[in-house]
């Protein structure tokens, strides 16, 4: 039997993204099976469903030249609701959902709060284990209370896991955490009923074992997750960048930070085919979205991309400030295959 007959009993999950144009034709199925919809300007994609979730995030697209719409969307139909300020799809296996919250001059009390609603929502809608997640607000490196606003997430990120009696080391989320222009603290995320498995990086210290010169509390992510369902296996890379053990490589130059992050991608994708009954992914199985500085110029970053990755592969670039200050570049994917 052909893949494309089998409709996985659990739901399988898949992204795609949808010039802005190109909604409308799309809306019976979006209605449908959508999960959610992401756009990359301050502004919530329009001509969308009214029920499904949908967030604009303030890092504008640099390429493609004409804007997208990523949108989740599953084998299933799915069902969809707001609960407190939790906008939500599930379909049975995966749940996304959506959650904005102002920061003020207090990221680290918002990002308690954010994250102690998720968990608590999680946990009574039946989707417990949180698979993949990104995080985005602005000023990211202005200080606040004497440290810098990503230092101060990173405390109240890991003090709203210990609340909730998660643990800060080993089964976490894939994440990313990226500066916007403007907004508030926004993020979005897919829950599993099931575990996802916590892939790390060989070429990369774990970042929740991060030394403290990054900060009192360590980042609560793993470098990926994997996610096996009946009919399918789903991986999730984290924002990667040109960091290894610890340290930032290359500051200053585009051009051997998307090499090197590259090089971190591939190390993950080998460590994930090593997992009993390895997928057999390959470079070629994922979509990658890339976060750029403001002030760096995306052709150094395409062109190595262009000699790395397959020639149909699609990358979407956003610009964001990356989470250290050195950092130009940090590239995030995901992928799906089928047996
Ligand atoms: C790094 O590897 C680069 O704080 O959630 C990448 C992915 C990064 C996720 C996060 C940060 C985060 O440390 C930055």
């Amino acid at each position: 039997m052909s893949p494309t007959m089998v409709t996985p009993a659990e739901g399988a999950l898949s992204l795609v993204y949808l010039p802005q144009a190109e909604l409308p034709a799309m809306a019976g199925l979006i209605e449908e099976r959508g999960l959610g919809a992401v756009g990359f300007g301050a502004d919530q994609p329009v001509d969308l469903p009214r029920s499904l979730p949908r967030l604009g995030i303030a890092t504008p697209q640099m390429q493609p030249a004409e804007a997208v719409v990523e949108i989740w969307m599953s084998t299933r139909r799915t069902s969809r609701g707001r609960t407190g300020a939790i906008d939500w799809a599930c379909d049975g296996h995966h749940l996304f959902g959506t959650l904005q919250t102002e920061t003020g001059s207090d990221i680290r009390s918002a990002t308690g709060q954010t994250y102690d609603s998720l968990f608590r929502f999680l946990d009574r809608h039946g989707y417990p284990h949180l698979v993949r997640i990104w995080n985005y607000f602005p000023r990211i490196h202005r200080e606040e209370a004497g440290l810098e606003r990503y230092r101060q997430f990173n405390i109240g990120r890991q003090d709203a896991f210990l609340r909730a009696n998660r643990p800060i080391a080993g089964a976490l989320p894939a994440a990313c955490a990226l500066g916007t222009q403007t907004g508030p603290l926004t993020v979005y995320f897919i829950a599993s009923r099931t575990a996802a498995i916590p892939i790390e990086n060989p070429r990369q210290l774990s970042a929740y074992l991060y030394p403290g010169e990054y900060g009192p509390r360590s980042p609560s992510f793993s470098r990926a997750a994997l996610l096996r369902s009946e009919g399918q296996t789903t991986v999730f890379i984290s924002g990667t960048a040109s960091i290894v053990g610890h340290e930032s490589l290359h500051p200053g130059d585009a051009a051997a930070q998307t090499r090197e992050t590259l090089a971190n991608i591939a190390a993950l994708v080998s460590v994930l085919n090593g997992e009993p009954d390895g997928a057999g992914f390959t470079l070629a199985d994922f979509r990658y979205k890339a976060y750029v500085r403001p002030g760096c110029a995306t052709e150094p970053i395409q062109w190595e991309l262009a000699a790395a990755l397959p020639a149909a592969t699609e990358v979407l670039f956003l610009q964001a400030d990356v989470c250290r200050q050195e950092l130009l570049v940090e590239i995030e994917a995901f992928g799906s295959r089928s047996p």
